[in-house]
């Protein structure tokens, strides 16, 4: 073909970005082909052209500047406007009815409900500005995001230009349909990479791409529900919201319905049960919204969520596998669990295979033995957790499981101490006890020494390079060329991290240590009041617990563990490595994940937890960012509420205070984690 004059190809390009984008709108929003996949290509190629030949005529907004070149150093900030919340949770039919007649609490007007699916995905923002799309951000923490512009920019559903010129924001739900989250783990699967656990993770594992080809080449789609600042729509409810959005080419769920009862919600929840395999995306529940926003406003907000609506959470998957046989592990106080590994069943997303016990009462109480068929599913979606045994399967000649005796690791005497649920093993030269000493000791929130995972470490000992943590500083190159798969490069890297670490401030050591109770807040704590490792050594249980928030527990802990002979050979032995053992300055270093939900966030645990002891999911708050309080005031950011939960959680109630389950918080604190 001829090729044309700028001034036609100014004409044409505005036509066929007119066409293809009529044609988009079609196949991703209105789910109805206007044209064939062969027709739509010749008319991008037919632009592509005209754009090679005339640079000068493309536009951000053309459908050939989805990808762009560059790969980015690391996402920026972004600051949502308005904030994006969260939903309040419901299990169940009396959560329902619960929140039905808080929201008639709250206001006198008639209340409509409209029910939308809660598409399992990633939370997004899409900023527009006179039609055009300008930013696109995740949830974050709700506040604040991270820019993801490049990489949505490359999903075909989100339109770059609207049907009209309008600014706003609008917010939705980034996702991976459940066939394209099959082929792409088939792919990885041979080609030998990691494969997602489940379309979420693959969805978000997406959109973290730094190089926006990759997440080009993953078919991700969207769903928007939301907006912010959108006077310009004029809309008055949460339908006529809908109906705009989709209107002016964003794509919306159609399988959403409005009710004038929370019985008709129910049934519509009874409904998409039976028909959540069917749809091509996986969902993990229903947004029940009161529909009109004059009402909405009236009902109002608490800080985390509307009042206004509520997430009917799907119960988790369940399924049945046969225990063979218990593992056990020793951890680094000498704790030892217990681990049923049983036949791989695949649930909730993946394949499972083994379930934690997390202690011999746990295990008594269950009654788990080997040959039973027990339920699993997992908490908070994520955790595999043994629920109970089929007592019909179990052969008559079955026993109870036998309560070890003596340590798997090193064969010494278990304790079963009075008051503690756990099983422990007492002798502290244990070698299972010192390896997970000497992996806490060089994690990320302790003396952050990379390039030492745990097989690496567990070498280490057993070849006897190093017989405890003051040991690593005087690993040298012959010494580290010893261990599998470590060659001169590696090596290398660990010795720098290794000698980095000699420089850290003095809490990272304390926490290093593992002190029974001292958690990264009260080592950074302690740090902080007594400044060097000697001041420290010779407290007294009094100075200790002057300390804000120090009890006698943390109290008697420190000072017995620092009155032990070997504990001074350790130290006598960092400090003749050249390990700082000084504070270093007033500045409150942070040890959580800069993403953590828990990051200056006040909480209260309350009831009986199943998973962790109180103590433990303390020290993991802590550890992220979080503190722990044990009464529930204003100022409490969330509480968690265990079985049986009593007068906190109506305290909580009372003031508006959201109220975590105990999946939640596991699903938070797993998250957190990662
Ligand atoms: C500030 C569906 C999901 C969902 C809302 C959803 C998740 C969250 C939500 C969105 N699926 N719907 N809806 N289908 N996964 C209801 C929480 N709304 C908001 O985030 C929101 C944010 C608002 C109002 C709503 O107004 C405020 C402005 C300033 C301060 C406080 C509130």
């Amino acid at each position: 073909m001829k090729k044309r004059t700028l001034a036609e190809s100014e004409e044409r390009v505005v036509t066929l970005r007119e066409e293809l984008s009529k044609h988009s709108y079609a196949y991703y929003v209105l789910d109805k082909p206007s044209i064939t996949d062969q027709e739509y290509d010749q008319l991008y190629h037919e632009l592509v052209e005209i754009e090679t030949d005339y640079p000068e005529l493309i536009t951000s907004e053309s459908p050939t500047q989805r990808v762009g070149g560059t790969i980015l150093p690391g996402f920026e900030k972004v600051t949502h406007d308005v904030p994006m919340l969260s939903l309040g949770n419901a299990f169940n039919q009396t959560d329902l009815l619960n929140f039905d007649q808080r929201v008639k609490r709250l206001t006198d007007r008639p209340i409509q409900y409209i029910c939308e699916l809660k598409i399992d995905g990633l939370a997004v923002s899409l900023r527009y500005k006179n039609g055009i799309f300008q930013q696109g951000a995740t949830r974050g923490d709700g506040v604040v995001g991270e820019d993801i512009t490049q990489n949505l920019r490359t999903v075909k559903a989100i339109p770059l230009q609207l049907a009209e010129p309008y600014t706003f924001e609008v917010r939705g739900e980034c996702y991976m349909p459940k066939a394209s989250f099959a082929k792409l783990n088939e792919e990885r699967d041979e080609k030998g990479l990691e494969i997602f656990a489940n379309p979420r993770n693959a969805a978000a594992g997406s959109l973290r791409q730094l190089n926006s080809k990759v997440t080009a080449s993953r078919n991700l789609n969207v769903y928007l529900y939301s907006a912010a600042n959108f006077d310009e729509l004029e809309v008055d409810s949460q339908e006529e919201l809908l109906k705009k959005l989709a209107a002016i080419g964003l794509r919306t769920n159609p399988e959403r319905r409005l009710f004038d009862s929370i019985e008709e919600v129910w049934s519509f929840i009874e409904e998409m049960t039976a028909k959540r395999q069917q749809l091509p995306y996986e969902i993990d529940g229903i947004v029940i919204k009161v529909n009109d926003f004059a009402t909405q406003e009236e009902i109002g907000y608490t800080v985390k969520a509307p009042r206004w609506a509520i997430a009917y959470k799907f119960p988790a998957e369940i399924k049945e596998t046969v225990v063979r046989t218990i593992e056990w592990t020793v951890g680094r106080t000498g704790v030892v669990t217990p681990t049923a590994i049983m036949d791989p069943v695949f649930v909730a997303g993946s394949t499972v295979q083994r379930a934690s016990l997390h202690n011999i009462d746990l295990l008594q109480e269950k009654d788990v033995r080997i040959g039973d068929t027990v339920l699993i599913h997992k908490a908070g979606d994520i955790i595999p957790e043994i629920l109970g045994v089929v007592l019909e399967n179990r052969s008559s000649d079955s026993e109870p499981y036998p309560i070890p005796e003596t340590c798997p690791a090193c064969g010494s005497q278990l304790a079963h101490l009075e008051e503690e649920v756990a099983l422990r093993c007492l002798n502290p030269k244990c070698p299972a006890q010192i390896k997970e000493g000497l992996s806490h000791f060089v994690s990320r929130n302790a003396m952050n020494i990379s390039g030492l995972g745990e097989k690496v470490v567990s070498q280490m000992f057993e070849k006897r390079l190093v017989k405890d943590v003051a040991g690593l500083y005087t690993l040298t190159m012959e010494d580290l060329l010893q261990l599998e798969k470590i060659k001169e490069k590696s090596a290398t890297n660990i010795l720098n991290a290794i000698d980095a670490s000699r420089d850290n401030s003095l809490e990272r050591l304390l926490f290093g240590l593992g002190i029974r109770h001292v958690g990264a807040k009260a080592a950074r704590m302690l740090a902080q009041e007594f400044e060097t490792i000697e001041r420290l050594m010779t407290a007294t249980k009094e100075e200790i617990v002057a300390i804000e928030g120090f009890g006698e527990i943390i109290a008697d802990s420190v000072v017995a563990y620092f009155s032990l002979p070997e504990v001074a050979d350790l130290l006598e032995e960092f400090r003749q490595s050249g390990v700082n053992l000084t504070y270093k300055g007033s500045k409150k270093i942070t040890i959580a994940p800069q993403e953590s939900i828990w990051q200056g966030k006040t909480v209260v645990l309350t009831g009986k937890l199943n998973h962790y002891t109180r103590q433990e999911a303390t020290e993991m708050i802590e550890n992220l960012g979080g503190n722990v309080t044990s009464s529930v005031s204003k100022s409490t950011d969330w509480i968690v509420a265990g079985l049986d939960a009593g007068s906190k959680l109506k305290k909580a109630e009372s003031l508006g205070i959201p109220i975590w389950t105990e999946a939640e918080m596991l699903e938070h604190l797993e998250r957190s984690e990662r």
